[in-house]
């Protein structure tokens, strides 16, 4: 997979992208991620990419030209024939990045990214370009490089042959929907607290449904409104039946 991010603080993503998984799916090839700058796209002595807003208020947009010739000549450079790439716009009114955003996202050949700065961008250049929008998230940042970077992340590990061991994102609890469980790992006893006599006892199906448990557990507990969307079989929903009678009678 190609992923192109266009922002006007490159070395932000390149720094990133070098160390952890991230940087050994990108050094296997199953996925390179480049930067283009859309300073490199100014016709100005100054490299001018952002102006103060129309209409007046704080903060300054950036200019729709620099980042539309950004694009076109990363589209023009596209292999012949290929599928046309998503081009996703990084803002806070965006519909929220999730789960299953990533999933179709890492079956396409080529993801453009967009990251705005500063008050955002000039919205002639998103009605023109952006297939997508997206926000990780209800808080501000102060630009799309940080969200692009989450998103990189999160595609990235779907992508076959990126991960070590793969089943390891299948696995993932929010994978199915849920929360994920807790984890332990040597020493067996850590300040007097012992690990889960279940988890060392070798016993592959009382683990597996101890692990089936305690995340339909911390997800009621945290996240209910996950549960309404997660894949639960039959015997999901008898633990969770029991999970519900419980903390009623606590209540
Ligand atoms: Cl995609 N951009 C900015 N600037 N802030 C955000 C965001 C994106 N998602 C959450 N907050």
């Amino acid at each position: 997979m190609r992923i192109t991010v266009f922002t006007i603080f490159p070395e932000l993503i390149e720094a990133a992208c070098r160390p952890s998984i991230l940087g050994a799916a990108i050094e296997s090839g199953v996925l390179t991620v480049r930067t283009v700058d859309p300073r490199d796209y100014t016709e100005d002595r100054h490299r001018k990419v952002d102006d103060v807003p129309f209409g007046g208020g704080a903060g300054m947009v950036m200019m729709a030209p620099p980042i539309a010739a950004a694009l076109d000549s990363a589209l023009a450079a596209e292999p012949a024939g290929a599928r046309k790439p998503r081009i996703v716009f990084l803002t806070p009114a965006g519909r929220p990045f999730q789960q299953d955003l990533a999933r179709a996202w890492a079956r396409e050949d080529s993801l453009f990214l967009v990251c705005g700065r500063y008050k955002g961008i000039d919205d002639r250049a998103r009605r023109e370009y952006a297939t997508d929008e997206v926000s990780i998230g209800d808080y501000v940042l102060s630009g799309g490089e940080l969200p692009a970077l989450v998103v990189i992340d999160a595609v990235m590990r779907l992508l076959p042959g990126a991960l070590g061991d793969f089943t390891s994102a299948e696995e993932d609890s929010i994978h199915s929907g849920l929360l994920e469980v807790p984890q332990y790992t040597r020493p067996r006893e850590f300040r007097g607290e012992r690990v889960p006599e279940v988890l060392l006892s070798g016993h592959h199906e009382n683990i597996r449904r101890w692990r089936r448990r305690a995340a339909l557990e911390v997800t009621y507990r945290r996240r209910p409104d996950l549960l309404e969307r997660a894949e639960l079989t039959s015997e999901d929903r008898m633990i969770l039946e029991e999970i519900r009678a419980r903390s009623g009678e606590s209540d």
